[in-house]
């Protein structure tokens, strides 16, 4: 340890994120005009997008399981009889053959669409007339409210809306400072398949099924709205309901659907309208004060987990859109940045609450009936990132609905192993829905990659690396670690060119090259692409690490050593890039924005500078020409490279593409857009903010786990503090820095353990017990 340099004292509590304020709070001062200028609100299952309209105001709701469908692809059953010859064909150069014999052979067909839906609209037609003033419309990530408020004709107007983990509904509540100034005709509709009715005058059904203009009938759904008007008037008459001179009126949305998770095929039995309306008398029987409290106190024991200030350049009396914009004109604002990094957790823990399914494409915020890519499970990319920043970001328990898809995807999974591939263990390909199925689908581009699987296990062994979750890696890692091991040892073959072990045929997500000795035909299939390998020995070393500490050596160990020592690896080209196939083929898109070979970087550990320096220079090249091609131009896709260049130790380039996020793919409300819009980019932004300030990816030489502090940390937040960040081997970290360094930084330790602590190239070894923490001062 160097005294001079690390003075450190165990203390008992940490006083050093201090008190200045925390950008918490998105707002506007026009309603909004379009969906994604409205706000979201969420409880992991319910959601809802509030416009702050004034005369007439919308609310677009969701339900997370509102699906249409099945039917799902099939397995082709016997498809691996042809998967030799394909192989043969790339053996021997003969791409375009590959690429068709797999694709006749090989591949199902999609059926599309087949969607996530919304589950419709509340709509509110206030009786209002006149010019409203001192408008304001916000979301406070800290409550999760959405408030809106105004005045009109004297009297203050406040509307907020909330969506309640603890009592299952969403609550619209209305107010107004002066008497009998409420009256509004209340309805519910959606753009298909739906019938509505009043039951005695305060409720309103609407139900249905979900299906795409008639076919594919999925998911049997019933919305209730309750409206429980404080004095005035109420009558309900062709399915609306109408409040007259109310002095305030509270509304409560319940929803259910027959989905069940477990067995999707076998809906649930429960009477729809019987849980919406139990849902609802158990409300009504609370006060709108104590569900506020209890919800936001569920709220706040997770996203007070962590606080940033990263100087707070930024003026909150400013609204949210044209500070956005001002970013967009080239100014910097890191109080924004904060805001967008806050609104990532928000967004997680408002979209994947344990028991929930997970967040699709668009978290749970869909207005459509056919969305974008179905607002699916996209595995390729997509989904992975929605939870890049759940464990470093300290929602760890919002990682439990990942893995409860995944657990379920692993019987579905073996029997597309076994028929379409002949393999043992399970397989995913490049997506799956609330339908759980895993063959291969579509064009082989996107749907002849059978690592979704392999990629997703990786969640698993970074959530026990983060917890320290023994029982965890026993009963759940180790076991989907295995299934995807046993796949991936079957799937493998030996490459005749080099005698190493190859996946394949297989596409690098999504891009394509010129097949060598064609007049430029585009092929996408070839043996040992970068990615693959890539996963593989990811997937590999996970269940190896695993196996050593849960003390496992037996034979199939022994078989994943032997692989993983065959494995091919990735190659430099010529051109001094990595190579993202096994040969240096021709690009048909050079910015292509998937970065599939360098998964290995982020959110792999397989290349650093600290233990595989000869292929840092190769990355960059790669990284260089994919930018100087068009790159990132979706937003997942900056947002990777943002993780890229932090993992890279580049502040400028990773705050340049920080930047850049915001400037080419943010709408008014802070949503990702591709375009359109898509939720991965928020979550992989704030993953690649949290690991500009920390990194745990990496172990010394006697495994245990080096903490980088201020990594990548860029010239314009000079000085801030953090707190509640998660590190692998279980520390947690609040940290202050000035000037660009760390100044006061404590660390605790869940579990016990023992860490090295990296800054700039000074290292420090700490050992503390469960439960303990240290400062560390006058860096
Ligand atoms: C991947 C990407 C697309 C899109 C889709 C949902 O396949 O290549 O750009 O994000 O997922």
């Amino acid at each position: 340890m160097n005294k001079r340099i690390f003075a450190i004292l165990s203390i008992a509590l940490s006083l050093i994120t201090g008190t200045s304020a925390q950008e918490k709070i998105l707002w506007y001062d026009k309603p909004a005009e379009k969906w994604m200028e409205a706000l979201p609100v969420g409880n992991g299952r319910l959601g809802a997008m509030v416009f702050g309209g004034i005369e007439k105001e919308t609310i677009q709701l969701n339900e997370e399981s509102v699906w249409a469908g099945p039917p799902v692809p099939e397995n082709r059953n016997g498809a691996w009889k042809s998967i030799a010859k394909a192989q043969a064909s790339i053996f021997n150069g003969k791409y375009v053959e590959a690429d068709s014999i797999m694709q006749t052979d090989v591949l199902s067909p999609r059926i599309a669409p087949r969607s996530y839906q919304t589950l419709g609209n509340l709509n509110m037609d206030f009786q209002l007339k006149g010019e409203a003033e001192n408008y304001r419309r916000e979301l406070d990530l800290d409550k999760a409210i959405a408030k809106t408020t105004f005045t009109l004709n004297g009297v203050n107007y406040t509307r907020e809306v909330f969506s309640s983990p603890v009592d299952q509904v969403i609550v619209v509540k209305l107010s107004a400072d002066k008497p009998k100034s409420m009256s509004v005709n209340l309805s519910l509709d959606r753009p298909a398949d739906f019938e509505v009715a009043t039951v005695g005058k305060n409720k309103i059904r609407m139900w249905g099924q979900a299906s795409q203009k008639g076919k594919h009938p999925g998911v049997k759904y019933e919305a209730q709205l309750l409206a429980v008007p404080n004095g005035g008037k109420t009558i309900a008459e062709e399915g609306n309901i109408k409040v007259s001179g109310a002095n305030g009126l509270t509304l409560f949305i319940s929803a259910a659907t027959d989905y069940n998770a477990d067995e999707p095929y076998s809906p649930l039995t429960h009477t729809l309208s019987a849980v919406c309306a139990k849902q609802l008398k158990a409300v009504s029987k609370k006060t709108v004060e104590k569900m506020v409290d209890e919800h936001q106190t569920e709220h706040q024991r997770l996203f007070r987990r962590v606080t940033l200030n990263l100087g707070n350049s930024g003026d909150v009396n400013v609204p949210t859109n044209k500070r956005l914009e001002a970013i967009k004109q080239g100014a910097d604002d890191p109080g924004l940045m904060q805001l967008f990094f806050q609104y990532g957790r928000y967004l997680l823990i408002s979209s994947s609450r344990p028991g929930n399914l997970p967040a699709n494409l668009q978290g749970i915020w869909n207005q459509h009936l056919s969305a974008p890519w179905n607002s699916d499970f996209h595995t390729n990319i997509n989904f992975q990132m929605n939870y890049w920043p759940v464990e470093i970001c300290n929602l760890s328990e919002c990682h439990e609905p990942f893995f409860d898809l995944l657990e379920d995807l692993v019987e579905p999974g073996s029997k597309t192993a076994k028929e379409v591939y002949n393999c043992d263990g399970f397989v995913v390909h490049h997506t799956t829905d609330v339908w759980h199925w895993t063959a291969p689908i579509g064009k082989v581009q996107y749907g002849m990659w059978p690592f979704g699987s392999s990629w997703c296990t990786q969640h698993f062994m970074e959530h026990y690396r983060f917890t320290g979750d023994k029982e965890f890696l026993a009963n759940r890692a180790y076991p989907i670690l295995k299934e995807s091991s046993k796949f991936l040892l079957d799937w493998l073959s030996v490459d005749p060119r080099s005698g190493k072990l190859v996946s394949g045929p297989s596409t690098s997500p999504e891009n394509k090259f010129y097949a060598p000795g064609t007049d430029k035909e585009m092929v996408r299939l070839d043996m040992g692409n970068a990615m693959d390998q890539e996963i593989i020995w990811d997937n590999f070393t996970n269940l190896l690490e695993a196996a050593a500490i849960l003390e496992i050596e037996d034979d199939f160990v022994a078989d994943v050593k032997t692989a993983l020592a065959n494995l091919s690896l990735p190659k430099i080209g010529s051109d001094g890039r990595l190579m993202e196939w096994s040969q240096e083929f021709e690009e048909v898109d050079a910015g292509h924005r998937h970065m599939s070979h360098l998964f290995g970087l982020y959110p792999g550990r397989q290349f650093s500078e600290l233990q595989t320096p000869y292929y840092i220079d190769a990355i960059n090249r790669s990284i260089d020409g994919r930018l100087a091609n068009g790159g990132g131009h979706t937003g997942w896709s900056r947002a990777w490279i943002i993780n890229f260049f932090a993992r890279l130790q580049n502040p400028d380039k990773a705050y340049e593409n920080l930047k850049a996020l915001f400037q080419k793919s943010m709408a008014d409300n802070l949503f990702d857009m591709h375009p359109p819009f898509q939720i991965d980019g928020n979550f992989g932004g704030a993953a690649g903010m949290a690991e500009m300030l920390v990194q745990s990816h990496l172990k010394d030489e006697n495994g245990e786990t080096i903490i980088q502090l201020l990594p990548a940390l860029p010239k314009v937040w000079p000085n801030g503090n953090v707190s509640g960040l998660c590190t692998r081997g279980g520390f947690t970290l609040d940290m202050k820095w000035k000037n660009g360094n760390p100044e006061n930084v404590v660390i605790s330790s869940k579990n016990g353990g023992s860490c090295k602590i990296k800054v700039g190239d000074k290292t420090i070894s700490l050992n503390l017990k469960a439960g303990e923490e240290q400062t560390l001062t006058r860096f």
